[in-house]
């Protein structure tokens, strides 16, 4: 390997979307049956997915913060007072007893997540804003040339065919510089244009003419305790370039035109951690349409597509394309699954998984929930919350890795509205100092426990979360972000400290009541149950939260008592065990388990997204990762693929990622897999997996994890050609790499930080040391 220095910053040259290619459009040559073959857009807050029917057009929309439900105390102040039994039930081997009072007492106090189905509950539940409708006027003849196409480099979608001698087309998107969904229609035919529009929701809603001829569509939402929660407003506007526009009752109607320009604004009365904190959305919609109307289409779409591209052209991956490539994606999908070469299709899913977190974070805006902002329904699956035992946390997996740093904000500004309520739970529940939030939460600050032992008792939520902060500082040396955050690392320490119990046969320190995220064993008394002390994912956990808050103190130049404190519990913390079978071990005893290929692969937090496990530093605890994850086996569902899918890249192993990548591209149908515009399907429909399979893709590429850069870690034999531009690593390294016939031809690493590091291909690593702009470039 040859190093040749680069004093010149690099350049990325790039003409964003003039051209859709197979890697960067996504497209079908009929019109979706469901949600499930739209094409979803976003501005970060209106989401919009996209039918496209010939004769009826239903464009679903979403707003980021139309949540039911509402504040709700769901501590219950009088847990603490149980902890002592239970956890002298968990240390003498009791956990099923312990368990039933967990049920008992230490609970969320009220109905929680009404196991999933809170849209009445004061938990709430993330809802669709509303249905978009076009219904045109008959014309004869066929249709043909039908093509419905998301563009990802310009994050615009646009669908045309012919139909009675013209052409006709719909374009669509959804800008944030405007805060609008704005649609285009034209057709060839001179004042072809006659349709009707109207605004829906499957309850909760009227639509009214407002003004001129404006639709306004409002409601309110449940609050969960029989009152008025959010409220929410969406108002549209018509423009039309020849013919009448006329509203009546609570339709547009667009009669003769040439051309019509559709503006729709959406709002709502959510005051919490993000979001626009309005407190009238009807005068809110009323002014950003004025505003957005006033601008022609070809304004607002340029604007929009700058801000987009100023967010995608940041990394490029390139590879290869077939005959395959060239299918509409729903065939592309099935024939790549029936094992239709198509390296490209990686390529296309690495983008759509960008093209989704910069369609649904954006900084002052909340984080993209387990629909991201893609929902239809009234009681959304799961509620559509933030899970925080893997999904919300997967969802930020690309953030850093695919230079998209600033969207990790949201998430951040989530973290930090749950230190005040989740000081609350630990008082109640651990009578402790610090903060906790526990398996979900919503844009209500709920950090109680689940509403059941068997999955809700899990600790270790606010921990994971963390990391999240960490990393970001990582990735960016953002002093200022590590300061402004160090507290929330600190108030989470210092719960665990007081929280930290010694198990009596090893006097390891451990958590308890814990789980281990959703997962069960069985006792020596054959019994089964889910509590447990000190599971792995927590010990790996604060082994890192313990770690990178020492570290973070010493940085910032704080707390020095605390950091020795730390340091030495991380210490005492409960090591990672190999169990009997070889395989890491996911509780303190190796129990056995009712379901050995269970979808969580919690104890291999260590591997991945963690790092204490390696293959070069740790090698027999890799062995044992590598065993355990046989051992659960490859099948599984959406999210569950992709985290098997990255912690195969963590191995080293890309064959065996790209078969995990290559389970999640399958048509799903009704199960596991990708659905037919790559949504993700748990099923159903969860938006994690899709940026667990994105950074999945990278994760292959390029890691940073281990102190070093290692470039293409895992490159499988499916990809034996190909080039990416621009991911990042930790340090603030931005890395392009090109390869062919599997062997590194060319690669460069630029710094921002000034950071020293190591850059390692196969078994050479080599110092580096760059100036902050410096690039060096191997050979
Ligand atoms: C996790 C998973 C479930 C589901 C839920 C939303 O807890 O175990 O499979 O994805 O989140």
């Amino acid at each position: 390997m040859k190093l040749i220095l680069h004093t010149a910053a690099l350049v990325l040259l790039s003409a964003p979307g003039l051209h859709a290619t197979p890697d960067t459009s996504l497209w079908f040559d009929k019109p979706a049956t469901s949600f499930h073959s739209s094409l979803p857009l976003g501005n970060g807050r209106i989401g919009a997915m996209v039918i496209g029917g010939v004769e009826t057009e239903r464009i679903v929309l979403n707003e980021s913060s139309i949540w039911s439900g509402s504040v709700e105390d769901a501590d219950r102040p009088d847990a603490h007072k149980s902890l002592p039994e239970i956890r002298r039930l968990l240390l003498e081997g009791r956990n099923d007893e312990a368990e039933e009072l967990v049920n008992q007492n230490f609970t969320c106090k009220g109905q929680g997540s009404a196991f999933a189905k809170a849209a009445n509950a004061p938990f709430g539940c993330y809802q669709v804003l509303g249905n978009l409708h076009l219904r045109f006027a008959p014309t004869p003849g066929e249709t043909t040339g039908y093509r419905r196409e998301l563009d990802l480099a310009t994050g615009q979608a646009r669908l045309t065919y012919q139909k009675d001698g013209a052409t006709w087309t719909r374009e669509h998107l959804v800008s944030a510089p405007d805060e609008v969904f704005a649609s285009r229609l034209t057709t060839t035919k001179p004042g072809g244009l006659t349709f009707t529009i109207a605004l829906d929701r499957p309850e909760r809603f009227t639509t009214t003419v407002s003004g001129n001829s404006d639709l306004l569509i409002t409601g309110t939402l449940n609050d969960g305790h029989g009152g008025k929660g959010v409220t929410y407003a969406a108002r549209l506007r018509a423009i039309t370039r020849g013919g009448t526009v006329r509203a009546d009752g609570n339709q547009i109607h667009i009669e003769n035109a040439d051309e019509a320009t559709i503006y729709l604004t959406a709002a709502t009365d959510y005051r919490g951690f993000a979001g626009r904190n309005l407190s009238d959305p009807l005068a809110a919609t009323l002014n950003d349409l004025d505003k957005a109307a006033a601008k022609p289409f070809t304004e607002i779409a340029a604007a929009q597509r700058a801000d987009h591209a100023k967010w995608f052209d940041r990394v490029k991956l390139t590879l290869p394309e077939t005959p395959n490539s060239q299918l509409p994606t729903d065939r592309r999908l099935e024939a790549f699954a029936k094992g239709a070469p198509d390296p490209s299709l990686a390529a296309l899913y690495f983008n759509f998984g960008r093209h989704l977190l910069i369609s649904s974070s954006r900084p002052g805006g909340l984080p993209p929930n387990l629909q991201g902002i893609w929902a239809e329904e009234i009681q959304t699956p799961w509620n559509g919350d933030w899970h925080l035992d893997i999904n919300v946390q997967m969802n930020y997996w690309p953030a850093e890795i695919c230079d998209l740093s600033e969207l990790h904000e949201p998430l951040h500004k989530l973290i930090a509205s749950l230190v005040e309520p989740g000081r609350k739970t630990a008082r109640a529940y651990y009578n402790s100092r610090g903060w906790i939030a526990h398996v979900f939460t919503t844009p209500w600050g709920f950090t109680s426990p689940g509403e059941s032992a068997s999955w809700g008792a899990t600790v270790s939520g606010s921990a994971w979360l963390c990391q999240h902060l960490w990393e970001h500082y990582l990735f960016t040396g953002d002093k200022e972000h590590l300061r402004r955050v160090y507290p929330i690392l600190k108030e989470s320490c210092l719960f665990y400290l007081d929280n930290l119990i010694e198990e009596p046969k090893n006097r390891w320190l451990v958590t308890g009541p814990s789980n281990s995220p959703e997962n069960r064993f069985t006792l020596p008394n054959g019994k089964v149950a889910h509590v447990c002390l000190g599971p792995t994912v927590d010990m790996q956990l604060l082994r890192e939260l313990f770690g990178n808050t020492a570290n973070a103190a010493s940085i910032l130049g704080l707390d020095a008592e605390l950091g020795t404190e730390l340091l030495e519990k991380r210490k005492r913390l409960a090591p990672n065990l190999i169990g009997p079978d070889g395989q890491l071990q996911e509780w303190l005893e190796p129990y056995p388990e009712p379901e050995p290929t269970h979808r969580h692969t919690s104890p291999l937090y260590g591997l991945h997204p963690g790092y204490e496990i390696t293959r070069r530093s740790t090698p027999e605890l890799a062995d044992a990762c590598r065993k355990l994850l046989d051992a659960r086996g490859d099948d599984s569902t959406g999210w569950a693929l992709a985290w098997r899918m990255n912690k195969w890249a963590r191995l080293g192993d890309g064959d065996r990622a790209m078969k995990l990548f290559k389970l999640l591209l399958r048509p799903a149908g009704n199960g596991s897999g990708s659905l037919p515009n790559l949504f993700g399907s748990c099923p159903p429909f969860q938006i994690d997996a899709n940026f667990g399979g994105c950074a999945g893709v990278a994760e292959m590429l390029v890691q940073s994890h281990a102190g070093e850069i290692e470039l293409l870690p895992a490159l499988p034999k499916d990809w034996p050609d190909g080039s990416v531009t621009g991911l990042k690593t930790r340090g603030g390294f931005r890395v392009s790499i090109t390869w062919k016939s599997g062997e590194m031809t060319s690669a460069s690493i630029q710094s921002t930080t000034g950071r020293e590091t190591k850059v390692r291909y196969r078994n050479q690593g080599t110092p580096l040391t760059l100036e902050p702009g410096e690039t060096y470039r191997l050979k």
